[in-house]
């Protein structure tokens, strides 16, 4: 989610008096005993086949609720068991998304059904300013994806209807695209913008570009990550929000989190998918200079923290949900110690209250923001480095993420995003990306590895798979 709705959904989860009437009464909840992962009952390949089936089924739960209370709308809100729709009107985001997990599970029937909703009741030929990044994470990423997985060329209709309506976005002076774009005008507006933002979104547009053989796609958004790698300061980091008309630097600190995370993914990931030289280039200092000054050793475990851009000076120490995707992308690009380390800390912020906060001060050992929106980025890590190092440890680690994700989060129409980890108050939220990614990535986890092979595709930012195309 970019910067700016994570922060509309959690000033809304703090603020909206809607929760309290359907929500749970906050309990207070004991705090949990630290769990080494290596402590944790080792999960065999019979038993990763039980979990497969139970995460199968509890992507079904969460699915049959959508269908039950917001079949056609974006999303399902879990605790009042109703419809939810982003802009006013829907644009499917919970189909769209979840179809490929759907194709993954070997869910046959439920992917064709949702693969006919989309093909034949989604238009983009709406008067809706959407938000550019989501849009194209989310609808952009799970229509490609879709496509590659069917072959169903309704999808890749309706990918580049969606591309073509977006590009007027990238019309700034900087070429650093605006924040919001109308589907039917064109209408490009909203300079507040971050490395997040305007950097993830080459493997979307690329591919598109590679499919449709229409080289602008690929082009706008390549500019977009040249121009935020440009603006790195002279110790080689970004920062964390900018105006797209001056290009100019707002605020300046620098982490791994919130609008900025998945700038650094994209550096990797396009060089991954598109072989293209240029990101490998922008990778390797990028990446060198977020470990050089963000990571910080506190009682001999590893902790990424915040810097100021220009003088590397350290102004915070959190850690959240949203930046234990690092791992996985230091995993993915072979820096397996470091991404163990990092992972074992993730973990033991999950363990502090059974379930990850959206931000831990590592160094007070307190949480900081108390919410969980039902966030894969744990279990993507602890996916990569399964994969990659064989390891069992990292689906021991996955057992124990899945049965505390249910016992808190599950609901009798799906699954609530919490409004405190602390007293496990749930919210009335299920966010489309727990049907794209937090589901996907359990799954994956425990099932055989031919489900998906991470050397045949790259996953974007929202869990969708992307192959290689001539
Ligand atoms: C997703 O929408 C994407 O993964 C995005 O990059 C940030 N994180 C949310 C899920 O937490």
């Amino acid at each position: 989610m970019s910067k700016t709705l994570r922060h509309a959904w959690l000033v809304a989860l703090m603020l909206a008096p809607a929760f309290g009437g359907a929500a749970e009464a906050p309990k207070a909840a004991p705090e949990a005993k630290p769990v080494a992962a290596s402590a944790l009952q080792p999960v065999d390949d019979a038993e990763a086949a039980r979990m497969a089936e139970r995460v199968k089924a509890e992507f079904l739960h969460a699915w049959n609720g959508y269908r039950q209370y917001a079949w056609g709308h974006d999303a399902l809100k879990p605790l009042s068991k109703a419809p939810q729709d982003w802009y006013g009107q829907s644009l499917l985001m919970t189909p769209v998304d979840a179809l490929d997990t759907m194709i993954l599970m070997g869910l046959a029937d439920e992917a064709a059904r949702t693969r006919e909703l989309i093909a034949t009741q989604l238009s983009f030929d709406k008067d809706l300013d959407v938000k550019h990044f989501e849009i194209v994470i989310r609808l952009l990423g799970g229509l490609l994806s879709g496509h590659q997985l069917t072959g169903d060329e309704r999808l890749l209709k309706l990918a580049e209807d969606l591309g073509t309506r977006m590009l007027p976005a990238f019309d700034s002076p900087t070429g650093l695209p605006y924040v919001n774009v109308n589907l039917r005008t064109g209408k490009a507006q909203g300079n507040d913008s971050n490395p997040a933002e305007t950097g993830t979104l080459l493997l979307e547009y690329g591919t598109l570009s590679k499919l449709t053989g229409n080289p602008v796609f690929y082009e706008k958004a390549k500019r977009a990550l040249v121009e935020t790698y440009e603006r790195r300061s002279k110790l080689g980091l970004v920062g964390e929000r900018f105006d797209v008309t001056s290009g100019k630097w707002t605020h300046t600190s620098s982490h791994i989190g919130a609008r900025i995370d998945s700038y650094y993914e994209y550096l990797w990931k396009c060089w991954r998918l598109f072989g293209d030289e240029e990101c490998l280039a922008m990778w390797k200092p990028s990446i060198a200079a977020a470990n050089r000054h963000y990571a910080e050793e506190v009682d001999g475990a590893l902790w990424y923290g915040q810097v100021d851009m220009h003088t590397g000076k350290h102004t915070g120490h959190e850690y959240g949900a949203l930046d234990a995707f690092y791992p996985g992308l230091l995993a993915y690009s072979g820096d397996i110690e470091r991404a163990r380390r990092l992972q074992r800390s993730s973990f033991e912020m999950w363990n502090l209250h059974g379930i990850e906060p959206e931000a831990y001060d590592y160094r007070e050992r307190k949480v900081t923001y108390a919410g969980y929106p039902l966030r894969p980025e744990i279990v993507e890590s602890a996916w990569y480095l399964y994969r990659l190092t064989g390891d069992p440890q990292y689906r021991a680690m996955g057992k124990k993420l899945f049965e505390d994700f249910v016992r808190h989060c599950r609901t009798e129409a799906g699954y609530a995003a919490l409004k405190d980890v602390t007293t496990k108050q749930q919210a009335d939220d299920m966010e489309s990306f727990v049907m794209a990614e937090t589901f996907k990535y359990f799954y994956l986890l425990f099932a055989p590895p031919e489900t998906l092979d991470p050397a045949q595709v790259v996953l974007n930012t929202e869990a969708h798979p992307l192959r290689r195309t001539r």
